[in-house]
């Protein structure tokens, strides 16, 4: 009799564990449920056998096709992130991507990155900042609110900057931070001859001397850990309409005592997809005077300064879209662009 209820129990058990792992198996399909916490728990850090080296760049109409597009989601959590399933990836990723009137190009883009993104084995998910109509671009400002409201869903360590028109040629070029330095991955560009771009400003890298000082192009693609860009302040709110946000963004990277490299050199390579200037984006003829005291405005003015009103948020299947109000240049800054317009620049920007 005994043996009989000692046999029941132990079916009991058996059953009973297997229906849990069953169902684990069917309701966290992608792996967030407790049978991932206890599967991921002596993880191993990932190593990347499914690279592929150099990509196809895709057509428009493929990466439009709904092939691509299925392909782009599969197994993304809503809201356009991924987690490796079987290992552990070193950072937590946040790819941010500043955003007006180019749906095509995001499409283009996410269809061709987030295949890429999943074998490289990132933890990351994607932003998309969009700016409403109706005031001049800035590039900048949409970035540090990026970053500002991606650490409101998540603890990320790694932040990436990624203009919608760049399309990745290499996959082993990997989209992960370095807590050395500061990444700018986007060094070579097929409309630029895959050369690499500098210009030498009036700027100071030390806080102290001002001279002519060489600063390398650091737009397109470029990279930053948490505590990085928390030192360096992140972006120049002041940077309305098209250039020299991401110049200054560098001398402040300079004056926070980093570097800017890129560890695959030419390997690392991107065709940019073909775009006239955006109308509301015209160059900013202040730009290069601006630079002239960009180590005075780092502490007073960037991630620790921006301000915005978030108007709505959604997760979609490919990213999570933010819309945000980033307001416009005071009448005192559009009077200061206006006069370096005509060569009587002042020496001292306003903030705002
Ligand atoms: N962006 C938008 N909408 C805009 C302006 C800019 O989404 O209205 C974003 C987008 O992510 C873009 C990034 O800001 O990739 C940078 O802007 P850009 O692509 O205009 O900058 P780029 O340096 O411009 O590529 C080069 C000048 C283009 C003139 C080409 C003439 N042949
Ligand atoms: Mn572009």
């Amino acid at each position: 009799m005994w043996k009989t209820a000692v046999f029941l129990f132990a079916m009991l058990c058996v059953l009973t564990a297997l229906s849990i792992v069953l169902s684990s198996l069917f309701l966290y399909p992608q792996g967030s449920g407790w049978w991932q916490v206890a599967r991921n728990h002596n993880q191993t850090s990932c190593s990347r056998h499914d690279l592929l080296g150099r990509v196809k760049i895709p057509t428009l109409s493929a990466a439009h096709s709904s092939i691509s597009i299925t392909e782009a989601s599969f197994g993304l959590l809503h809201g356009g992130g991924f987690s490796p399933p079987n290992c552990k990836s070193e950072y937590k990723v946040a790819i941010i991507i500043p955003l007006r009137n180019r749906e095509s190009q995001l499409r283009t883009l996410l269809s061709h990155m987030h295949p890429i993104w999943k074998r490289q084995l990132i933890e990351y998910r994607v932003y998309v900042i969009n700016q409403i109509d109706g005031e001049l671009f800035n590039r900048g400002k949409l970035l540090n609110a990026g970053v500002s409201e991606a650490s409101k869903d998540e603890q990320y360590d790694c932040f990436v900057f990624h203009d919608v028109d760049l399309l990745l040629e290499n996959d082993q070029c990997m989209y992960l931070c370095d807590t050395e330095h500061p990444l700018h991955l986007s060094m070579y560009i097929d409309i630029f001859g895959y050369k690499k771009l500098d210009y030498s400003v009036q700027c100071s890298f030390n806080g102290k001397d001002m001279r002519n000082n060489r600063i390398m192009s650091f737009g397109g693609v470029s990279m930053a850990t948490h505590t990085q860009y928390v030192l360096s302040n992140g972006y120049s709110n002041i940077y309305w309409g098209w250039g020299a946000e991401d110049d200054d963004f560098y001398i402040r990277i300079k004056n926070a005592n980093y570097s800017v490299v890129n560890p695959y050199g030419r390997k690392c390579s991107y065709s940019m997809i073909k775009h006239k200037r955006d109308v509301g984006n015209p160059p900013n003829p202040a730009r290069f005077y601006a630079l002239r005291n960009a180590h005075k405005r780092r502490t007073k003015d960037g991630y620790n300064s921006v301000k915005y009103q978030v108007i709505s948020k959604e997760l979609l299947l490919l990213y999570t879209s933010v819309t945000v109000d980033i307001g416009k240049p005071s009448n005192e800054l559009l009077n200061f662009m206006r006069n370096c317009e005509t060569k009587t620049c002042p020496v001292n920007i306003p903030l705002e």
